[in-house]
């Protein structure tokens, strides 16, 4: 394993063989916070760094944020994309400028939800009929007169760029441990293949509704109102959820109250927040924020400080997302994609980094529970004897079905365990 040992600026090169007895460590390039106290032992070790040592530079992940801040010219390898994937990749800044002066692209729908609680009968159908369209046609959207006031939108900007502008040694105090299982917290994507690809950001992640279930002693203590912000952002848009479900369920001709139930209801379906923070890029057109991925969840939602990076797939090519002020933007995800046996569309999407500007944005994942509902196209659907596009999956057999997909991209069945 190769080390960058980072000290006021500095980076030092230094080889390293890291054995961990528990863990297989994939070869991959590390930038590690470290202790002052630390860095004197290291180095004079650093053929055989001790097991304790090494236990806590694996346990400490890298983070983004600090290769940013070292002033690195040439981001290392771990962070370059494959060529194939380089070809449309370019500064988020420039990429947004060219898709706005190309006025015949297509470009993500906006939705106006006004009209749903107007009392206009005509009005309302008309809104959910562009939502239908919408979620079939782009699988993504932009949402405004959502019901969520700017000032609370506003403030919760405010608390999650705050805890990001800590020093990354506080942050720390919140890091995750996926390995064990803890996944809310701060954290870094770790490699999950092979090849060791890493993502340039860094991230927050945490439960935010129902009330019962979240654990606020691992939000963030500073800035002091940010769990009273976010804990309120979470009530609200646990409101515009059901909203969006209801009339995506009148889309498909269910009950309004079917989609919402069928994931869990008020109780148990899962709003789960990620504050991405991608740190400027020296080199944006070999890396990206966030690879191509559909999203796991029903919905998703995202919000972000105003500075360009998400791209959706819509019609063989990228699409920069505006930056509409006020709005927020909705992702459907695989569990609504199975539930309408596709009628819904999981929308591919990436993020693009830029050299100028930090970009932060916060994603809220609307998810059924792991293990207590079966995802399956929904009955009524089927009636007319249309045949299922998805097998019956829980939310977690989906997890890793896609996880050994990734894994395994030349394999034709997945499984016994990935499959019902
Ligand atoms: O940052 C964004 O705009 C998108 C983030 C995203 O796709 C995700 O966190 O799943
Ligand atoms: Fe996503």
């Amino acid at each position: 394993m190769t080390v960058w040992w980072l000290s006021q600026n500095h980076r030092v090169r230094v080889s390293a063989c890291i054995h961990l007895p528990d863990r297989p460590m994939p070869r991959s390039l590390v930038a590690i916070y470290m202790p002052a106290s630390l860095s004197g032992e290291f180095i004079n070790r650093r053929h055989q760094i001790s097991y304790q040592i090494a236990k806590m530079v694996a346990k400490v992940a890298s983070r983004v944020e600090i290769l940013a801040k070292s002033g690195l010219s040439e981001i290392p390898a771990e962070y370059i994309r494959p060529e194939s994937e380089r070809l449309d990749l370019g500064d988020a800044f420039e990429t947004a400028k060219k898709g706005a002066e190309d006025q015949l692209g297509p470009q993500l729908p906006v939705v106006d939800l006004q009209a749903l609680e107007s009392g206009d009968e005509a009005a309302r159908r008309a809104c959910v009929e562009e939502l239908r369209r919408a979620a079939s046609e782009w699988g993504v959207m932009h949402i405004t007169n959502h019901g969520i006031k700017p000032e609370l939108v506003e403030r919760l900007r405010k608390v999650g760029k705050e805890f990001f502008d800590l020093p990354v040694e506080e942050k720390e105090r919140y890091a995750n441990d996926q390995a064990s299982g803890k996944i809310q917290g701060y954290g870094s994507k770790l490699a999950n293949n092979a090849s060791g690809q890493l993502e340039w950001q860094d991230y927050f992640f945490h439960l935010i509704f129902p009330e019962e279930k979240i654990d606020v002693s691992i939000w963030p203590k500073q800035p002091e109102d940010y769990i009273e912000v976010t804990a309120e952002f979470g009530k609200q848009l646990r409101v515009v959820v059901t909203k969006l479900l209801e009339a995506l369920s009148e889309g498909l001709g269910l009950e309004k109250g079917t989609l919402d139930s069928e994931l869990g209801g008020t109780k148990d379906l899962l709003l789960q927040m990620k504050i991405n923070y991608y740190p400027v890029c020296p080199q944006p057109d070999l890396a990206l924020g966030v690879e191509a991925h559909t999203d796991i969840s029903a919905l998703s939602f995202i919000l972000h400080n105003m500075v360009p990076g998400l791209q959706v797939f819509y019609d063989g090519k990228w699409v920069t997302a505006e930056c509409i002020p006020d709005a927020l933007i909705v992702h459907v995800g695989d569990s609504l994609e199975i539930l309408s046996n596709g009628r819904y569309k999981s929308v591919l999407h990436r993020g693009l980094v830029n050299k100028e500007k930090v970009r932060i944005s916060w994603a809220v994942f609307c998810e059924p529970p792991k293990e207590t509902i079966l995802l399956r196209p929904l009955e009524e659907l089927l009636a007319d004897g249309t045949p299922p596009n998805f097998p019956p999956r829980t939310f977690e057999q989906h997890i890793q079905h896609k996880l050994f997909k990734k894994n395994n991209p030349e394999a034709a069945t997945p499984p016994a365990n990935a499959t019902n």
